[in-house]
């Protein structure tokens, strides 16, 4: 049985982290299962991504702390990197990631979710960094997502104590963008995933780009940063019926219709 599964939908895909007995804790094989997978996403068929984890009671309960008790120095270090470029790889996807939380998120489980793009709950999730009790840091890009994403005195309060915190709290706090009860989360995430990759994927690449790349840096080299992507979709044969769509149905409309859109 794979690890990490994935199954194509209509012009998206939904990938499942696939190791219920441990929480769908990330151990070296999941990782390299994950960076497979992504290695086999076509982006001209697919245009969004769910990602969520087998079971109902977890999401991702974090790194393999069996596989991660025994390391070196120079061995936790190099575990970190590796999932630190795989956690990048998703952020930088040309893709959107939403984040199905169906249950724990604590550790690497919170951090892979927050190198999603959109993240969505169940009722029942429950997130934190818990690993400062292990005797560690958040080491697959936690110190740095969760501050950017909440605030950064939130983000030291939930790092320093360790404390594991509600859905309604993660909302309230900016981690989700939505709660739902278990039984509808995914059918939300993948309503979300089928609404985004029905408009322009070019566009919307260019969409994810310009906030990640332009949230880096100053205003003033961001909006050159958006003015060269926005650029960029012009003279593309999206754009082109994507607008001529829209002004045929100024002149008719009967001629309304919902652009079949190419990534061309
Ligand atoms: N690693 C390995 N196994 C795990 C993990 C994990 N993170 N989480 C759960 N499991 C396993 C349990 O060992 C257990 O296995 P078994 O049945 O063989 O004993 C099985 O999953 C079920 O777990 P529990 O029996 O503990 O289930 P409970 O419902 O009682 O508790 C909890 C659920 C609260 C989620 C509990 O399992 C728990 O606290 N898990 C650990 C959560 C945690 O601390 N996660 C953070 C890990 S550290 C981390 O992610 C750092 C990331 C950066 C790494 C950087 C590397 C340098």
């Amino acid at each position: 049985m794979a690890l990490v599964e994935i199954e194509v939908k209509d012009k998206y895909a939904v990938v499942t982290i696939n190791r219920p007995e441990a929480l769908n804790a990330l151990n070296s094989q999941v990782l390299d299962e994950l960076n497979a997978v992504l290695d086999g996403i076509d982006v001209n068929e697919i245009r969004a991504v769910v990602l969520t984890g087998a079971g109902e009671k977890s999401f991702v309960a974090g790194a393999d702390i069996g596989e991660m008790s025994t390391l070196t120095k120079a061995e936790g270090e190099a575990f970190g990197k590796k999932g630190n470029d795989i956690f990048r790889r998703i952020e930088t996807f040309p893709v959107p990631f939403i984040a199905a939380v169906n249950g724990f998120a604590l550790g690497g489980g919170c951090e892979i979710a927050m190198s999603c793009d959109i993240r969505i709950c169940a009722d029942s999730a429950v997130f934190g960094q818990p690993e400062v009790g292990l005797g560690i840091t958040p080491g697959f890009g936690g110190t740095q997502r969760l501050a950017r994403l909440v605030s950064p005195g939130m983000a030291k309060q939930l790092i320093y104590t360790a404390r594991n915190i509600k859905a309604d709290e993660a909302y309230r706090i900016g981690l989700v963008n939505a709660v739902y009860p278990l039984e509808e989360l995914l059918a939300a995430a993948e309503k979300l995933a089928s609404t985004i990759a029905k408009n322009a994927p070019i566009a919307v690449r260019n969409c994810k780009k310009a906030i990640n790349d332009g949230l880096q840096t100053n205003m003033d080299e961001a909006i050159v940063i958006e003015e060269k992507l926005f650029g960029d979709c012009f003279e593309t044969e999206d754009q082109k019926e994507g607008m001529a769509n829209f002004l045929r149905k100024k002149d008719d409309p009967n001629k309304v219709k919902i652009v079949d859109f190419k990534n061309k």
